[in-house]
């Protein structure tokens, strides 16, 4: 252990997994975007949360940064580590602490995958309903720092709803218990909602509590294939009016094109320029009720073509073109906008934008989709081959601005559930006012004094 730093680290915590092979640095250091070159000083793989608050402590004594890190499945940065920060790496406290019957939660470790609460709430005949496609390698930690969202926010709104108590490490090293599982408790600020979304930047989530719920009853998956974006929501109003919607989710000809290469199997001819995968509560009535839909829909010039799922491995294949998008794309390390607009706005919003894009990347591959129901808009943007990554960058930072004007002006976020992370923090401002950015600051100056945690991240 040559770095003096290191050094005390391992003498004070004699049994803690320590990394510093430069294949671990880079392994810990980075996460989905790929864009920072990883330098971290170590990698801490801390078993226990007395573990986790030594480290801390260690930390403010030697001033060294601490970048959390769950399964680095982000999209904004939020766990890069590229300026010799510790990477704090939760990925071996990973177990269920308890289960409750009587209030229906379960507590986990914060290194937990989101798959692994999923199939502990399943083993008690209940649901932990946030999902999404990189539920196998995303830990509930990260999901809890960004208040992920994800394909079914449309019935069961986003982590945030869900999240009963927070055992969080401060930057100071003291452990808060942060609501203990109550319903109802109006004793002040909820710090835990505070913690929830914060990006590693104010506490370490150690161990929460999620509520957990009655599995939905069964559904069915349906694709629809659109004639053009204004039908977009005309068939979510549509469908939602007549119909338990659990999904209702989008994307483009120019997705599809990505995720088709990547294996996914077409389930309608021909082609259209938008499809819709949508998911609802099956019962008695459920089946004619999407049919005289469709059929409105069609009537109405709102949708060309449909197919409803026969069985869950043909639902399962129509989810694959939706959920294997971000996959097909990674190769291609898209520049990523992650928007989200009140439903209200979307209509007029996605006739400016569809403009602003078509104008800006005229040569570009861009990729819509996302979860129109929630309001919430992927847009990746793709690499021409003769561009180089540091020019591609600077055009869509500079088209970003540009969408955050846009943005700005209809009272969106630049954020819907990846967070701000390294990505987005040039554009805080188009989404929060000076003076709500001003009180976060004072805020993460509370929680961590000499800005330890996460620094860099959130705010330049
Ligand atoms: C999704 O909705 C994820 O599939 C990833 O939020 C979105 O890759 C993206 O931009
Ligand atoms: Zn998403």
């Amino acid at each position: 252990m040559t770095d003096a730093r290191l050094a005390a680290l391992a003498a004070r915590l004699p049994n803690l997994r320590l990394l510093t092979d430069p294949a671990d640095l880079e392994h810990y250091g980075r996460d989905w975007t790929r864009r920072w070159t990883p330098a971290p000083l170590a990698i801490a793989l801390p078993g226990d949360v007395a573990e986790v608050q030594d480290i801390v402590r260690w930390a403010n004594e030697q001033g060294v940064a601490v970048v959390p890190s769950g399964g680095r499945t982000g999209l904004s940065g939020g766990a890069v580590a590229a300026h010799g920060e510790l990477v704090l790496s939760l990925e071996r406290m990973n177990r269920v602490l308890d289960f409750d019957a009587v209030d229906r939660t379960l507590t986990v470790q914060a290194g937990m995958s989101l798959h692994a609460v999923h199939e502990a709430a399943k083993e008690h005949g209940l649901i932990y309903p946030v999902d999404f496609a990189a539920r196998g390698s995303c830990s509930i930690g990260g999901n809890i720092a960004t208040n992920a969202g994800g394909i079914r926010v449309i019935r069961y709104g986003n982590t945030r709803e869900w999240i009963a108590g927070l055992t969080v490490v401060a930057g100071n090293g003291k452990l808060l218990q942060l609501n203990r599982g109550l319903i109802k408790n109006s004793s002040g600020y909820d710090l835990r909602q505070l913690m929830i979304g914060s990006e590693g930047t104010l506490g370490i989530v150690v161990e929460a509590t999620v509520r957990l719920t009655d599995p939905p009853p069964s559904s069915q998956v349906m694709l629809l294939a659109l004639p053009n974006m204004d039908a977009l929501m005309e068939v979510f109003a549509l469908f939602r009016s007549r119909l338990t919607l659990q999904a209702f989710e989008f994307f483009t000809d120019v997705a599809l094109r990505h995720v088709l290469a990547h294996g996914a199997q077409r389930a309608i001819d021909g082609e259209h320029p938008y499809y819709v995968v949508t998911e609802f509560d099956a019962d008695e009535s459920s089946q004619d009720a999407a049919l005289a839909a469709f059929e409105y829909g069609v009537d109405h010039g709102w949708i060309s073509d449909g197919v409803i799922a026969q069985s869950e491995a043909q639902a399962a294949a129509l989810w694959r073109l939706r959920e294997g998008i971000t996959e097909s794309l990674a190769p291609h390390r898209p520049y990523k906008n992650d928007i989200s607009l009140r439903i209200s706005a979307l209509p007029v919003f996605l006739h400016e934008i569809q403009t602003l894009l078509g104008q800006a990347y005229p040569h570009f591959d861009v990729v819509w989709f996302g979860h129109i129901g929630d309001g919430n808009l992927h847009i990746n943007v793709l690499r021409p081959e003769n561009l180089s990554d540091s020019d591609f960058i600077a055009q869509c930072e500079h088209v970003t601005k540009l969408l955050a004007d846009t943005l700005q002006r209809h009272g969106g976020s630049i954020s819907a559930e990846h967070g701000i992370g390294l990505v987005k923090r040039a554009y805080l401002g188009s989404t929060r006012s000076e003076a709500e950015i001003a009180l976060m600051r004072g805020v993460k100056q509370v929680f961590d004094p000499k800005g330890l945690l996460n620094p860099g991240k959130l705010f330049i």
